[in-house]
C-alpha cells in the first residue's frame, strides 16, 4: 500500500472544464452540457446507471411522537415500500420541536440499523436484515435491543436539533444489503430484466442502490409538512459518503452534501493510488461499483474521470469534505486535491469555491461554498465533525427558504 507521498506515481487529472471532444468550457452557459457527459461517465464506468423510480414510494406505516427525547424533537417514523414487491425502508425523522416552519434537514444512511443512532427507545427496532458486525454485535443478521444507541456517538442528535435542523436516517441495508450474497434482499433485484440475474457491467452497483434510496426518502420528504425539502443536507461516513456524493451528482434535491471520510471511489483522486486504490476496493467489494469500474484495476490512468469530477456534479451546491489525519487508508490529501481540483467550476459558475490552496493545518476547517477539515484522529465521525457540518450548513441553508 503507498501510504507516503514519494511513492505516489506521477498523474495528470482530467480537466473537468474540457469536453471529451476536447472543448473548453468557457462560461456557465457551457457547464451543463459538460456536467451531463461528467454524469454518463460516472454511470457507465464507475457507479452504474439507475432505473427510473417505480412510481412514488408508497408509505406503508407511520408514527409520529410530539414529545421525544425529554420534549427536544418530534419524532416521526415512515416505512417506505421502494417497489410494490419490496423491499420496506424505514426513515427515522427527528424534528426540532416547536419549530415555526418545515426545517432544513441533515438525511444519511447508517450502517447498524435505526435503533443504533439514539438510545431512544421509542425508535422501531428493525424487522428486516441489519449489518451482524458493529460496535454491538448482531448475530444473525437481527437486530438486538443491546445494540440500540450503540452507534450515537456518530450522530449529534441533540445539538443538531439544538441548532434547528432535522435529521433524517435510514437503515442502509433495508435497501440493499452489504453482503453479494445477500442479492435476493436488494432493491437491486426487483430491476434486473428478465432473462437475467444481474445488473449488467454499466448498470447500478450498491453505491448507486444506496443513494437511489436516498432519492426516495428526498420523495417522502417533499411531502412532509415539517421539513423543508428545498434544504436537504445529504451526508455520509466512509462508503456511506461515496453514497452521500453520488445521491448529491445525480439528486439536485439535495441543496448540500458532505462526504465525512470517503476515500478511494469517494472524495480521493483514483489516480494517486495512495492508501486504498481501485483493485483493492473492487476485489474486497465487488458488489459496491459498477462491473465496468473493474476494468480499471491497477489502470486508474485509463478511466475518463477521477473522482474531483464526481465533486463537480454537486457545483455551485455547496459540498464539504472532511478527512481525518489517521485515516490514511481514505487519502487525506487526495481529497483535499480533489476538492481543490474541484474548485474551478465552483468559481466558473460565480461562487466562491475554496477559501485553500494548500492543505489547511488538522482542526482547522476551511468554509466557502466549497469546505475542508481534516480532523486529528482516526475514521469516524466525531461530535467535532458535526459542529463544522451545522456551521456550514448556517452559512448556506439557514440563509435562504422559509424561517425556522
Ligand atoms: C473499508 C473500505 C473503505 C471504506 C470503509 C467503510 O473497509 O475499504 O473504502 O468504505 O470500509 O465504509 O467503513
Amino acid at each position: 500500500m503507498i501510504d507516503n507521498e514519494a511513492q505516489v506515481p506521477p498523474y495528470t487529472l482530467p480537466d473537468p472544464l474540457v469536453s471529451e471532444s476536447g472543448q473548453r468550457v468557457t462560461g456557465p452557459q457551457d457547464w451543463p452540457a459538460r456536467r451531463g457527459e461528467i454524469l454518463r461517465l460516472f454511470e457507465e464506468h464507475v457507479y452504474g446507471r439507475c432505473p427510473a423510480p417505480a412510481g412514488g414510494a408508497a408509505a406503508v406505516r407511520c408514527e409520529t411522537a410530539a414529545a421525544a427525547l425529554n420534549g427536544l424533537a418530534v419524532r416521526r417514523q415512515v416505512r417506505l415500500r421502494l417497489t410494490d414487491d419490496g423491499p420496506d425502508m424505514d426513515v427515522l425523522l427527528y424534528l426540532p420541536a416547536g419549530a415555526e416552519g418545515p426545517v432544513p434537514l441533515f438525511l444519511g444512511l447508517n450502517f447498524g440499523g435505526n435503533h443504533t443512532v439514539h438510545a431512544d427507545p421509542g425508535i422501531w427496532l428493525p424487522e428486516g436484515y441489519v449489518r451482524a458486525g458493529g460496535r454491538v454485535p448482531q448475530p444473525g443478521n437481527r437486530a438486538t435491543e443491546a445494540a440500540r444507541g450503540s452507534a450515537s456517538a456518530r450522530w449529534a442528535v441533540e445539538a443538531i436539533l439544538q441548532r434547528g435542523y432535522g435529521l433524517g436516517t435510514i437503515n442502509y441495508c433495508d435497501i440493499e444489503p452489504d453482503d453479494p450474497a445477500e442479492f435476493g434482499r436488494s432493491v437491486r433485484l426487483r430491476f434486473v430484466p428478465a432473462g437475467q440475474s444481474r445488473p449488467a457491467d454499466d448498470q447500478w452497483g450498491a453505491i448507486a442502490a444506496w443513494a437511489w434510496g436516498l432519492s426516495r426518502a428526498a420523495d417522502y420528504l417533499e411531502t412532509d409538512e415539517l421539513v423543508d425539502a428545498s434544504r436537504l443536507a445529504v451526508i455520509g461516513h466512509s462508503r456511506l459518503g461515496k453514497t452521500a456524493l453520488w445521491a448529491s451528482a445525480t439528486d439536485p434535491r439535495f441543496a448540500l452534501a458532505i462526504s465525512n471520510n470517503s476515500g478511494c471511489g469517494g472524495a480521493a483522486l483514483s489516480r494517486r493510488c495512495f492508501g486504498e486504490t481501485v483493485e483493492r476496493i473492487n476485489t474486497s467489494f465487488p458488489h459496491w461499483f459498477c462491473g465496468n469500474f473493474k476494468r480499471y484495476n491497477g489502470r486508474e490512468s485509463d478511466c475518463p474521470v477521477d473522482q474531483h469530477m464526481l465533486l463537480t456534479l454537486t457545483a455551485p451546491r455547496p459540498l464539504y469534505v472532511a478527512s481525518a489525519s489517521e485515516d490514511l487508508w481514505a487519502d487525506p490529501r487526495g481529497e483535499f486535491l480533489s476538492l481543490l481540483a474541484a474548485d474551478p467550476v465552483y468559481r466558473l459558475l460565480g461562487t466562491d469555491g475554496l477559501p485553500a490552496t494548500d492543505m489547511p493545518p488538522c482542526d482547522h476547517p476551511v468554509m466557502g461554498t466549497l469546505g475542508y477539515h481534516v480532523r486529528t484522529g482516526g475514521h469516524d465521525v466525531t461530535p467535532w465533525d458535526w459542529r463544522n457540518y451545522l456551521d456550514f450548513a448556517d452559512r448556506h441553508l439557514q440563509r435562504t427558504g422559509k424561517a425556522v
